[in-house]
Parts: structure tokens; C-alpha cells; sequence
């Protein structure tokens, strides 16, 4: 298992759509796994393979906040929104490729996602609280949409400068 380097805003392969996977090789598992660690190290809640530079469709995401309840890793290949409720929920997101901003983004209360598991298998289930928030947040990657194409536009430039901005000085470092 190995950490992978996650890309930071203003990237292409961040504004990209990811091609769907073909086949659920050992390779993907292995992609996984690393995306598990990865998020985990980060640390994270969730994590898109474009944001590790592999533009296929599959995310990772673990949103068990407390130490009492057991970790829940989950891998979700090829997915797709089956349903989302009218009710809309605000949550203020950050995002491992958007390091340190954060910004309220109003999405769907609930959602309904179908996907593939690493054995193949298709999956379907409702998510809510900050599982459906982290849901729609890794699928928008997919898509190449940053939670920051929500904002107005005064907002974002200012974030993409800042990204900018960390860029030069991590390329001096
Ligand atoms: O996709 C990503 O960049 C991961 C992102 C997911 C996310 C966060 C908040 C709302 C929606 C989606 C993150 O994990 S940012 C880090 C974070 O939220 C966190 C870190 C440690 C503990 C708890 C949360
Ligand atoms: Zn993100």
C-alpha cells in the first residue's frame, strides 16, 4: 500500500472527465488501496482518482468521524446518481486538492448511487449527512467540476491565486 501525491488546483487533469473503468482488474485494486491510504494520511474523508492524476471513474470515501464506531472504507467504481431528494442540505467543504479553503456549497439532502464494488459486483445505496455531501463532492470530480465552480467568481479567483500562489512557493522549496 502506498501513498500517491495528490494533485492541487489549477491542475487540467482536475477540470477533466474521468473515462469509465472497463474491467475490475487487480490493477484498479491496487489503485484503491493506494487512494485508501492516501485519503487516509491526507487526512481526508474522500478521494477522486483524477486528484492522484488517473482520470477514471472511481472514488474512495470513509466518513466515520468518531473513534467508538468502525472504520467504513468504501470504493465506488463507475458510479452513478440514481436519485437525489429536493430537500437540499449546506455544509462548508474542503477539498484535499484545495488545501486550507473551505466554502458553504448547497447540494441535495440525500442521494441515491449506483456503482461497482472491487469484486464487480453492482451496489446501490441512499446516502445522507455528510456521507451524501462527500458522495456528490468526489462524483462532481469525476465530472471535473471543483467544489469552488459553486462559488461566485470574486470568490474562486481569489482561491485559484491562492493555489497559485502555494504552487510557486512549494516549486521553490
Ligand atoms: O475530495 C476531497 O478532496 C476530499 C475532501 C472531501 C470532502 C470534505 C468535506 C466535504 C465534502 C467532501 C476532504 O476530505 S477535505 C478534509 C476533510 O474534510 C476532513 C479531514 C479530516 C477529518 C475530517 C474531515
Ligand atoms: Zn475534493
Amino acid at each position: 500500500m502506498t501513498t500517491r501525491p495528490i494533485l492541487i488546483h489549477p491542475d487540467p487533469r482536475l477540470k477533466t472527465v474521468a473515462r469509465p473503468v472497463d474491467r475490475v482488474t487487480p490493477e484498479i485494486g491496487q489503485l484503491a488501496e493506494d487512494m485508501l491510504a492516501t485519503m487516509y494520511a491526507a487526512p481526508g474523508i474522500g478521494l477522486a482518482a483524477p486528484q492522484v492524476g488517473v482520470l477514471a471513474r472511481l472514488f474512495v470515501m470513509d466518513c466515520v468521524k468518531d473513534k467508538e464506531t468502525p472504520a467504513r472504507p468504501m470504493v465506488l467504481i463507475n458510479p452513478e446518481i440514481t436519485w437525489t431528494s429536493e430537500e437540499t442540505a449546506t455544509y462548508e467543504e474542503g477539498c484535499l486538492s484545495i488545501p486550507e479553503q473551505y466554502a458553504e456549497v448547497t447540494r441535495p439532502a440525500k442521494v441515491r448511487m449506483r456503482w461497482l464494488d472491487l469484486d464487480g459486483t453492482t451496489r446501490e445505496e441512499e446516502f445522507d449527512g455528510l456521507w451524501s455531501t462527500c458522495a456528490q463532492h468526489e462524483f462532481d470530480h469525476l465530472n471535473g467540476r471543483l467544489f469552488i465552480d459553486y462559488l461566485g467568481p470574486i470568490k474562486r479567483q481569489l482561491i485559484t491565486r491562492r493555489m497559485q500562489k502555494l504552487k510557486r512557493e512549494k516549486a521553490r522549496a
